[in-house]
């Protein structure tokens, strides 16, 4: 696609982007647990997937998001997972705490007033650790890692010639 026809689109997704430690400490993981982990800095979980959005659409999500109340809460990421076909490895939680869950459902909740209904297929919270995987199955990593989450973002991607990169939009305090 030219530059004209991506002005004004924006690929979105919320999401919640680790802190510096925590991003080094899964870094380390994802280079024991994969062959070819996605870059550094792309390491997040999303939230919620928004899909391809013109600049009134984003603008109906940021006024959303700020309307969202939430409260923060730890993650133990303690589990490795696959998606077979979509050849994905991820890290995630053998046991998500509720306050997730909630989140990410305040989150549906409030972006119906922009005309968007979220997909009804359960959240499976993951962070995605290796694309192409050739062996994208479970197991535990090496080292669990903890993770206190306090805010969550808006977050763009945009396809570079490098590979695909995120771009944080906007940040929320929980
Ligand atoms: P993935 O890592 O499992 O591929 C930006 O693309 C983020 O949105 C990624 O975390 C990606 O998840 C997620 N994503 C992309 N397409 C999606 C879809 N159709 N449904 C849900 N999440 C999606």
């Amino acid at each position: 696609m030219s530059e004209t026809a991506d002005a004004g689109r924006h690929r979105l997704f919320f999401a919640l982007w680790p802190d510096e430690a925590t991003r080094r400490g899964i870094a380390k993981l994802a280079r024991a647990a994969c062959e070819r982990p996605v870059p550094t800095a792309n390491l997040h979980m999303t939230l919620l997937f928004l899909g391809m959005q013109d600049d009134a659409a984003l603008a109906c999500f940021r006024e959303a998001a700020g309307r969202v109340r939430a409260a923060p809460f730890d993650l133990t990421l303690d589990r490795l997972g696959g998606f077979a076909r979509k050849r994905i490895r991820w890290l995630g939680c053998s046991a998500p705490p509720a306050a997730l869950g909630k989140l990410v459902q305040a989150l549906a909740e409030a972006v119906k007033v922009c005309g968007f209904e979220a997909e009804k297929r359960p959240f499976v919270p993951h962070i995605t650790l290796s694309r192409k995987a050739k062996n994208p199955l479970g197991g535990e990593p090496g080292e669990v890692l903890s993770w206190t989450v306090r805010e969550f973002v808006l977050a763009e991607s945009e396809p570079t010639p490098d590979g695909v990169r995120y771009r944080v939009l906007d940040r929320w305090k929980l």
